[in-house]
């Protein structure tokens, strides 16, 4: 049975960075109601309203994956680890974005599979095989018949963005060879709850996955969780190593039945846990926007820090506007100069000195901070403050 738990109201496109900003009247379309749903059955957590992929991601889509040095660090430590362990003869990418990862593998034995074709032109351009395409059974066929088998699957924050999972996993199967091995990381069902990031979800993040749940879809198609590794990235992610049941090469580590255990003893596999997380995220918004402007009456100025799409939930979900924020800093070159979804609050090319008369940053990018920390030693110094909204609406002073 599917039961809603969430509801995050109306809400814009998250990445849908527009040149102008939309008037208070949105066209029909525009938005869409984001609650989000846990299915008793499979314990899978998704959004109860499906955006078509041709809309989320097409030849503008804005988000690379090389704009922080962590992901960067994280993506090359991952590789010499696949390098050395699993020794892949042919490597194959869902999801590569800019490149961010692959460009640490040997482009004559990598494939890349991406069907933004802003992002793909990226990795073609140095020379890996790309695919602009969906991922889909007809996609794995295609790639099948020129390559046969692959020894080494990997994506990070794609397949939960992925409508049909049934198709997903078939056309993974597909490809993979008997004892390859499937690599998958997104952010970890257990941490959001534990955060209270409600700002998991957008219109992107279709499932946010347990690994509970990603277990019972996955045994439906003979594959089996054989190691899981978590992860500081993206608020804290879970990294699953996958494997054929027939493969009794590998042996199954331990950390997957703790993980499991986990989840259970925090009560991923019970609706009650996500009752009491949609409590806390109603508190949570009351305290963030009640802290904002307490902020804002001593005439202080706040700018946003990372236009995430995270950002986007946060903003519309907390009705937080250009009277509260001054405008949002950011690296990625397609943002600049476009406006936050659903508001009117500018992206600004990031600029060291454009802190100079700032009081106060809201951290969009919450999930970076560390990195962001480090660079902003001269706001820090000269008592600049933060705002973070994980796992509590506070102020933090370094
Ligand atoms: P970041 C996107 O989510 C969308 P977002 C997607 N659905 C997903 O799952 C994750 O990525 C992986 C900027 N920045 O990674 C760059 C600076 O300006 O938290 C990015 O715009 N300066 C695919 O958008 C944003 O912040 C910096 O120093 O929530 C970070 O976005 C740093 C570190 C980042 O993902």
């Amino acid at each position: 049975m599917i039961k809603k738990f969430l509801d995050l109201g109306s809400q814009p496109l998250a990445n849908q960075y527009l040149k102008k900003p939309r008037k208070l009247s949105f066209k029909k379309g525009d938005l869409y109601n984001l609650s989000v749903n846990f299915n008793t059955k499979t314990k899978l957590v998704s959004i109860s309203r499906k955006i078509s992929k041709k809309r989320m991601f097409n030849n503008s889509y804005p988000y690379r994956s090389s704009m922080s040095k962590t992901m960067l660090n994280s993506f090359k430590l991952l590789s010499k680890k696949i390098k050395n362990e699993f020794k892949p003869k042919l490597f194959l990418e869902i999801g590569s974005n800019d490149g961010a990862l692959i460009k640490n593998f040997d482009n004559k034995k990598s494939i890349c599979v991406e069907p933004c074709a802003n992002l793909a032109k990226i990795t073609k351009k140095n020379n890996y095989q790309t695919y602009s395409k969906y991922w889909d059974y007809s996609l794995s066929k295609e790639i099948k018949k020129k390559y046969n088998k692959v020894d080494v699957i990997y994506s990070a924050n794609t397949l939960t963005h992925i409508a049909n999972l049934n198709e997903v996993f078939k056309s993974i199967c597909n490809i993979l060879s008997g004892d390859g091995v499937l690599i998958i990381e997104d952010p970890s069902l257990l941490e959001c709850i534990k955060k209270t990031s409600y700002d998991q979800f957008y219109n992107e993040h279709i499932y946010v996955f347990s690994a509970l749940a990603l277990k019972n879809i996955i045994n439906e198609f003979g594959l089996e969780l054989f190691n899981i590794t978590k992860l500081k990235t993206h608020g804290g992610s879970l990294r699953y190593y996958i494997k054929r049941k027939s493969n009794n090469k590998i042996k199954v580590s331990k950390n997957v039945s703790t993980q499991i255990k986990d989840e259970i003893k925090n009560g991923l596999n019970k609706f009650s846990t996500f009752k009491k997380f949609s409590k806390n995220t109603l508190k949570s918004k009351k305290k963030l926007v009640s802290l904002l402007k307490k902020i804002k009456n001593k005439n202080k100025q706040i700018v946003g820090y990372g236009a995430t799409a995270k950002a986007t939930t946060i903003l519309n979900y907390c009705s937080i506007d250009e009277k509260i924020i001054n405008f949002f800093l950011d690296t990625t070159p397609n943002k600049i100069n476009k406006y936050m979804p659903g508001k009117k609050i500018k992206i600004i090319k990031y600029d060291k000195k454009l802190l100079n008369n700032i009081d106060y940053i809201f951290l969009g990018a919450w999930n970076f901070k560390e990195e962001i920390f480090k660079k902003e030693k001269k706001f820090i110094n000269r008592g600049g403050k933060f705002i973070i909204h994980v796992p509590t609406p506070k102020i933090i002073t370094l």
